[in-house]
């Protein structure tokens, strides 16, 4: 079957044929490809068709699809058996290794997939501070928990529900929404919820409203407000950890926080999420704590081997420079091209996360990122698409490079956007 007929059979037996719904295209027209195998920087489509992807399927494929190293630890641990609901070795090699990257984690739970590291978290800080509120930033995405779906990005905000229709209105109450990037506002909201708040959790790089960073100073005020008042802070660095830096956002930029989400990346490709922070906090989890949190593919094998593989390949490899280059080279054509054309076009940029916002003003939070011409983008990708290039299926969501980008792949994914956008 094509990716059509595959479409038209998805969605008479699966809620819009997607079982994500950002992979719809809906924000951007037309019907997804289905796609039939994936190598280095390309997806096969069902079609025969292939196309350089900058999805990355949404980040862990950091050094490229199906890479040999992590298909043979794959291998390797298959013949051992998929599960065994005990401890494993592995568990313990994977603990080891987050360990040795995040100085602020002491003591690390794994689960799996980043929904599910920050829900634990959130139930982790609350039940720690036995404080009910938390702050969490308009734009921002931590997967889709309930007191999470508030404000919220990615597909929530693509697909005009940013506020989740089934979250209680009480459970809702209880998370405190602010703009990111605004000092004032943090201050403002400890002063008004004095003794509430349990935890501030932020994307400390955006990548769910596209890729947005911090001003100067922004997460440090963070980091100090969260200590002056007692309250955990939790960084969602699922999208960022192993990604930017072998010690995510918090080692570039210097900060401690008391509890981190981690996942795509750690997985290798494979179903994972974790959280993880200071041993105090996490060992109020059970079986030593109070705080409830369990899973029966927790520490899968499979999964624990391939994400081994990735992160022994991103500890051998350090390719974070090079992959800081490739971006730069994409968003540096984008730019020109949009200069040439006379098009507003913003470009953030960090390693190898960055968006194309197409506006004219900065974007630094949700408001600003909203600013960006979605009907552009939408042209744009289909433009690209049609040339063989894949970018994310919104403008709301960052795209990721991997290693496998480099060389002929990125040239031409330079030459593909630069006339994409000059055809604007
Ligand atoms: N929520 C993910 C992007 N931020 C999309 C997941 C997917 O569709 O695979």
């Amino acid at each position: 079957m094509n990716s059509e007929q595959l479409f038209a059979r998805a969605q008479q037996l699966i809620p819009g044929g997607v079982n994500s719904p950002v992979r719809a295209f809906r924000s951007v027209g037309g019907a997804p490809f289905f796609t039939k195998s994936a190598h280095g920087a390309t997806l096969t489509t069902a079609d025969g068709r292939e196309l350089i992807d900058f999805v990355c399927t949404w980040g862990p494929a950091i050094h490229g699809h199906n890479h040999p190293r992590i298909k043979a630890a794959i291998a390797a641990a298959l013949e051992n058996g998929t599960s065994f609901g005990t401890p494993n070795p592995y568990e313990v090699q994977m603990a080891e290794l987050i360990v040795k990257f995040f100085p602020s984690i002491q003591k690390i739970r794994m689960c799996n997939s980043g929904t599910e590291a920050t829900m634990s978290a959130i139930r982790l800080a609350r039940g720690f501070t036995r404080r009910d509120k938390i702050i969490k930033f308009a734009g921002c995405y931590h997967g889709h928990s309930d007191s999470l779906l508030v404000a919220a990005g990615s597909g929530a905000l693509t697909h005009g529900n940013p506020d989740s229709a089934g979250v209680p209105a009480s459970f809702a109450r209880e998370t405190v929404v602010l703009p990111y990037n605004d000092t004032a506002a943090i201050d403002a909201a400890f002063a008004a919820n004095s003794g509430q708040i349990a935890c501030i959790i932020l994307e400390p790089y955006i990548g769910n409203v596209g890729f947005i960073k911090p001003d100067a100073g922004y997460l440090q005020h963070v980091r100090k407000a969260c200590t002056a008042n007692g309250a955990v802070l939790i960084f969602d660095e699922v999208m960022t950890g192993f990604r930017l830096a072998r010690g995510g956002v918090q080692e570039i930029e210097k900060i401690t926080p008391d509890l981190t989400c981690l996942g795509k990346i750690i997985g290798g490709g494979l179903p994972v999420g974790a959280f993880g922070g200071r041993a105090e906090i996490m060992d109020q989890l059970a079986p030593l704590g109070p705080v409830y949190q369990a899973g029966t593919l927790s520490g899968n094998p499979l999964a624990m081997a391939a994400g081994i593989a990735s992160l022994q390949l991103l500890e051998e490899l350090n390719p974070y420079a090079k992959l800081d280059a490739l971006a730069r080279k994409i968003c540096a054509a984008a730019l020109a091209a949009a200069k040439t054309k006379g098009i507003p076009l913003q470009a953030p940029q960090a390693g190898s996360m960055f968006s194309l916002f197409f506006t004219a003003m900065p974007v630094r939070d949700m408001a600003s990122a909203l600013t960006s011409d979605a009907k552009i983008f939408a042209n744009f990708f289909n433009v690209c698409l049609a040339a063989g290039v894949y970018l994310p299926p919104s403008a709301y969501e960052s795209w990721f490079l991997s290693t496998a980008h480099a060389g002929a792949g990125i040239d031409r994914a330079c030459e593909v956007i630069t006339s994409g956008i000059q055809s604007l």
